[in-house]
């Protein structure tokens, strides 16, 4: 009998991680993943997603690195998914040491640990859109558009996507970055602003007196299914092709305000929009309640201009393409949302 495949995510407690969790296990692999606590909240989505008892978890945070050794040195895994770290773009610059700290030496050790232990271990490091330039754009980005991030973090991916190159290049090891556009589903966190507007207009069906503050809605973003990006990382990773970045995006770009508008349509919410800039407010058309007032709070002072990605090249080489259309993720993730309040 042949030995089942080992693949350990690094973190597996987040949107990405719980479901590529769920996507390996269905596929009847041996799946281990890291997870900062075990604590019921942190496995919230493991459970939800009822694979708790079918995955290995280590009690991992990954800035602590002899932690982090202890686990590799465990597992021996075939796979390695590289997702921990720090997401929030916004407030990077008051988190500059955090992001030292989660997204750069964490990086650094899991490289030199592939090279000096396991230099056939493939790996994929989650990379973001972010690091790219946002300036006079015309076409839409790809794996050769130009760079320059505009805040902490973007800068902390870009350093990940050369260091991983270079590793790649230099000791010719099997790693590669995935550039992330914009990815949600169900499981998004609410500090994402389509999680926070599917679980909210929702509560407002449920509850006419509620409302609640947005930023920038004129902000644009190219939005996919996380569930399709989850799929292209381990297709990306086993493909007999040589190990090589790929860009995951929908090519689409869409307002916060015509995703507000989409939700609601499929909440049968009919909505009047108000007013301007900072003094904007969305009203129910029938009841003439407050439902979004606009918010200094959620401003961005530093608001990366939304860009366009092209999956063409990573279509072509990985054989991957998207199962979800925009409308089937808005529609699972309000269903969610209206089974869950
Ligand atoms: P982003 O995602 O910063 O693009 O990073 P987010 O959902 O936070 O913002 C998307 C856009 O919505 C506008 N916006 C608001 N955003 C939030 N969070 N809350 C609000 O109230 C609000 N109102 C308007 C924002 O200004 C922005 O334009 C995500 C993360 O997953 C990163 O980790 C990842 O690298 C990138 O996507 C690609």
């Amino acid at each position: 009998m042949t030995k089942k495949q080992r693949h350990l995510i690094i973190g597996g407690s987040g949107q990405d991680g719980a479901l590529l969790a769920d996507y390996l296990v269905k596929k009847g692999f041996d799946v281990h993943t890291t997870c900062r606590n075990k604590t019921s909240f942190s496995l919230e989505r493991l459970i939800y997603l009822q694979i708790l008892e079918e995955i290995t978890v280590h009690k991992c945070d990954i800035r602590n690195l002899s932690k982090l050794k202890d686990v590799l040195e465990s597992v021996l895994p075939n796979y390695v998914y590289f997702l921990a770290g720090y997401t929030k773009t916004a407030d990077s610059f008051s988190d500059i040491l955090e992001i030292a700290d989660s997204n750069l030496k964490p990086v650094c050790f899991m490289l030199d640990f592939l090279r000096k232990y396991m230099p056939d271990t493939k790996c994929l490091f989650a990379g973001s859109s972010e690091i790219f330039d946002t300036e006079n754009i015309e076409n839409k980005i790809d794996l050769k558009s130009r760079f320059s991030p505009k805040n902490p973090y973007g800068a902390s991916k870009l350093f990940l996507f050369n260091v991983v190159k270079q590793y790649r290049e230099y000791y010719n090891l099997p790693v590669m970055t995935a550039l992330l556009f914009n990815h949600e589903s169900e499981l998004r966190s609410h500090f994402f602003v389509t999680k926070k507007i599917t679980k909210n207009l929702v509560t407002f069906t449920k509850n006419n007196e509620y409302s609640f503050q947005l930023g920038n809605i004129d902000a644009k973003r190219d939005w996919s299914s996380a569930k399709d990006f989850v799929r292209c990382f381990y297709k990306a990773l086993e493909s007999d092709n040589k190990v090589d970045d790929i860009l995951l995006a929908s090519g689409k770009l869409m307002s916060v305000r015509e995703f507000i508008k989409l939700s609601a349509k499929i909440l049968n919410l009919e909505l009047d929009f108000v007013g301007e800039g900072l003094n904007e407010r969305i009203f129910c058309k029938k009841t003439g309640k407050l439902i979004i007032s606009i918010s200094p709070r959620y401003y961005r002072e530093l608001e990366t201009n939304g860009l366009a990605g092209d999956p063409t090249e990573t279509m072509q080489r990985t054989g991957w393409s998207p199962n979800y259309t925009f409308e089937m993720l808005l529609e699972e993730m309000i269903k969610y949302e209206l089974e869950k309040n």
